[in-house]
Order: C-alpha cells, then structure tokens, then sequence
C-alpha cells in the first residue's frame, strides 16, 4: 500500500505513526496539495492529505478512515476498542485532536493571506477553539498515564499529533505551561521511536 502525505501534515503524521505502530509494510509519497504541481486531488477529489491507495487501487480518506482501516486490518497492536462506549471514547479523543489541527491550520493559512485580507476576529475565533480544546484535554486527563488510563491507543496518538503540530507551528501558545499533563504526555510519547522518527519539519 501507498501513503500520500507531507512532512508537515499532523493527519498524515497520525497515519504514519498508526502504520509504524502496527508495523505494516507501505510506500511513503511525498505530496503537498499546496504546491503547484501536485497530484493530490487526482486520487482525492477533495484535495486533501492523507491518502491512502491499497494495493488494489482502492483509496483511503480521510485520517479517520485510514487509521480505523489500518487497525482493522492488522490484528496486532490492537489501538482502538472493540465498538463500545470505549471506543467512542478514543474517537471522542481524535474528533478534539483533529479539531485542534482544524483550528491551527485555519490561522496558519490565514496568516499566510496580505496583512489587509486577514481577520482577526476569525484568527481570534480559531484560538478560542484551541485553547478550550486544550483545557478540555487536559481535564480529562487528569494524572492518567494515558488518555485511556493506562494503555496507549489511537487516542494518545491523535493528541500527540496535535500538540506536536501546535509546536512546530505556534511555539507562542505556552500549553506545556498551562497544562504541565500535556507535556507529560507527550514527552512520554516522544520517546517512542514512532513519534520521535516523525517530528513535522518543512
Ligand atoms: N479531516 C482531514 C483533514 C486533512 C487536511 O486538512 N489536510 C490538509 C494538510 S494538513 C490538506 O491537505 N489541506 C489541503 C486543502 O485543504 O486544500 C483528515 O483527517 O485527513
């Protein structure tokens, strides 16, 4: 199978931690729908990353889709309950994560727009979603090892991947200071050789 992503995208950074996790065997191609010649919208009509092409052609989207898929079909290193009132737990845990990443990626592009197209009040809007999303995450948390308690899951990964976004692109919003578990957590989680190997970088 084929994994189409960038460097930088935390949704193709969850994939990829997800096939590492479950040591699945796959092609990485490099693609970003953002620059001029890329192939992205001819194997996902809405242009996005990540994909994910089987080896009968069929293609995966969005992230969600791909990490349940990836989960399903490799019995090992089981990252998702059974459906469940747990598992909706862990997919409660992706919808915010990803909602973090929604939020982020809205002011990185809107402040890429001419200073006099930005708004504000919309970069303001974004903020406020990340900074509940944040206290929201780490009130659940709470002193758990984990964001399921005590095994690791497609939850902690999603956080992981959200965070690490938030540091890479806006080191100025200080939540490893105002929320000292979430650091916890994801130091712990960098140690993982499938986090540290994936660290976005442009
Ligand atoms: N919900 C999607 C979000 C994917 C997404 O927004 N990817 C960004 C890259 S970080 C992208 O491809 N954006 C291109 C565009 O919006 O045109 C997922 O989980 O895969």
């Amino acid at each position: 199978m084929k994994l189409i992503g960038s460097l930088t995208s935390p949704y193709a950074r969850k994939a990829r931690i997800v096939l590492a996790e479950k040591k699945i065997e796959y092609d990485f191609e490099l693609d970003s729908p953002w620059t001029p010649d890329s192939k992205v919208a001819n194997t996902n009509p809405l242009g996005k990353i990540p994909v994910l092409v089987l080896d009968d052609d069929t293609v995966l989207f969005d992230s969600r889709v791909i990490v349940e898929y990836l989960d399903n079909v490799a019995p090992n290193n089981k990252l998702m309950p059974a459906p469940n009132r747990e598992r909706t737990e862990v997919k409660r845990w992706e919808a915010l994560s990803d909602g973090v990443c929604d939020a982020a990626v809205q002011i990185f592009l809107e402040r890429k727009r001419p200073a006099g197209q930005q708004s504000a009040e919309w970069i303001a809007r974004q903020e406020d979603k990340i900074a509940r999303s944040l206290e929201f995450m780490s009130a659940q948390l709470g002193d758990n090892a984990s964001c399921m308690g005590t095994h690791f899951s497609l939850a902690d990964i999603t956080v992981g991947c959200a965070l690490g976004y938030l540091a890479f692109r806006f080191p100025d919003i200080a939540w490893r200071e105002s929320h000292p578990n979430l650091e916890r957590l994801y130091e712990k989680l960098m140690l993982r050789p499938t986090f540290a190997e994936t660290v976005p970088q442009d």
